[in-house]
C-alpha cells in the first residue's frame, strides 16, 4: 500500500499531503466512503461542522480498526459560531459528533470580515491548540491582509484552506501565504462539475504520464506542494485518486496545468464571506 508524503507545518507537526474529503456528502455516506478511503490508505480526512457529517466520519475512523493517532482528522468552524465563547462551544460539539477528545487541525472556515468576529474566533482557536485540544490551527478562504492581521498577533494559522484547481490556480495567494510560512491546502482540487477533467490540456497531459486526468490534476497539486484532499463517494474513483502519488510530471506539464487559470475561475463559495 503506498503512503502519502508528509508536509511539516510551521508548528513542527506533519499533515499528510494527499487526504480525503467530505464537502458535499451527508453522514452515511460520508461513513462509508472514510471508510473505503481508510482502506485504501489514505489517512488524512477533511470536514466541517458545516458538512453535516462529522457523527459519519468519526464512525468510520471508531470502525475502521485504524488507531486514531494514525489518522490526521481536520474539522472548521462554522459562521454562525464564531466568536470566543462560541467557538468553544463549537469546537466542544465538533468533537462530540466526531467521537473523539482532539483534533489534528482545526480552521475558521471562512473569514465573514462583515461579522468582525474572526479575531476573537482566532483567539479560542489559539486557545484549544495551546490545551493540546486541537494540535494544529489555522483558517481557510482568507486573503492575504486578513491572514497577515493574524500572523501579526504573533500567532500564525498553520494552512489556509482555499479554492484551488488548474482554472483557479491562485498563485498571488499561494506565494502569501507561503511568504507567512504557511501551508496552502486546496478544496474543489478537481474544479467542480468535470469541465477540468475534459480540458484537452488536461487530457493530452494525461496521456502523456499515462495517468487519468484526475491523477493529473492530483500530481500537480502535490508536485507544487499542495495539500490536497478529493472527495469521491466511489470506491474505485477513491482508489484512482490515490494513484496520483504514483505520477510524475515533469516542469512543462506543470506550467502548461498552470497555464490554464482563468480570470473568472473560482467555481464555488461566497465571495462575500471573503472580502
Ligand atoms: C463552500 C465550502 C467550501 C469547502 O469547505
Amino acid at each position: 500500500m503506498s503512503t502519502s508524503p508528509h508536509v511539516v507545518l510551521n508548528d513542527d507537526n506533519t499533515i499528510p499531503q494527499l487526504g480525503f474529503g467530505t464537502w458535499q456528502v451527508d453522514a452515511d455516506v460520508a461513513q462509508e466512503s472514510v471508510a473505503a478511503a481508510l482502506e485504501t490508505g489514505y489517512r488524512h480526512i477533511d470536514t466541517a461542522a458545516a458538512y453535516g457529517n462529522e457523527d459519519g466520519v468519526g464512525r468510520a475512523i471508531a470502525e475502521s480498526g485504524v488507531s486514531r493517532e494514525e489518522i490526521f482528522v481536520t474539522t472548521k468552524l462554522w459562521n454562525e459560531d464564531q466568536g470566543y465563547d462560541a467557538a468553544l462551544a463549537a469546537f466542544d460539539k465538533s468533537l462530540e459528533r466526531l467521537g473523539t477528545d482532539y483534533v489534528d487541525l482545526y480552521l475558521i472556515h471562512w473569514p465573514c470580515p462583515a461579522k468582525g468576529l474572526y479575531r476573537d474566533s482566532w483567539k479560542a482557536l489559539v486557545e484549544l491548540r495551546n490545551s493540546g485540544r486541537a494540535r494544529s490551527i489555522g483558517v481557510s478562504n482568507f486573503p492575504a491582509p486578513l491572514l497577515e492581521e493574524l500572523v501579526a498577533t504573533g500567532e500564525a494559522p498553520a494552512v489556509n484552506q482555499i479554492e484551488l484547481h488548474p482554472y483557479f490556480p491562485q498563485v498571488d495567494l499561494r506565494a502569501a501565504n507561503a511568504s507567512r510560512g504557511v501551508l496552502t491546502e486546496a478544496w474543489s482540487p478537481l474544479g467542480q462539475g468535470g469541465e477540468l477533467l475534459t480540458d484537452p490540456v488536461v487530457t493530452e497531459i494525461a496521456e502523456e504520464a499515462g495517468a487519468t486526468p484526475a491523477q493529473t490534476v492530483l500530481a500537480w497539486h502535490l508536485a507544487i506542494g499542495n495539500v490536497v484532499f478529493p472527495k469521491s463517494v466511489t470506491p474505485d474513483r477513491i482508489r484512482e485518486n490515490w494513484g496520483a502519488l504514483d505520477v510524475v510530471l515533469d516542469e512543462e506539464q506543470l506550467e502548461r496545468l498552470t497555464g490554464l487559470g482563468r480570470d473568472n475561475g473560482r467555481l464555488g463559495g461566497d465571495p462575500a464571506q471573503v472580502n
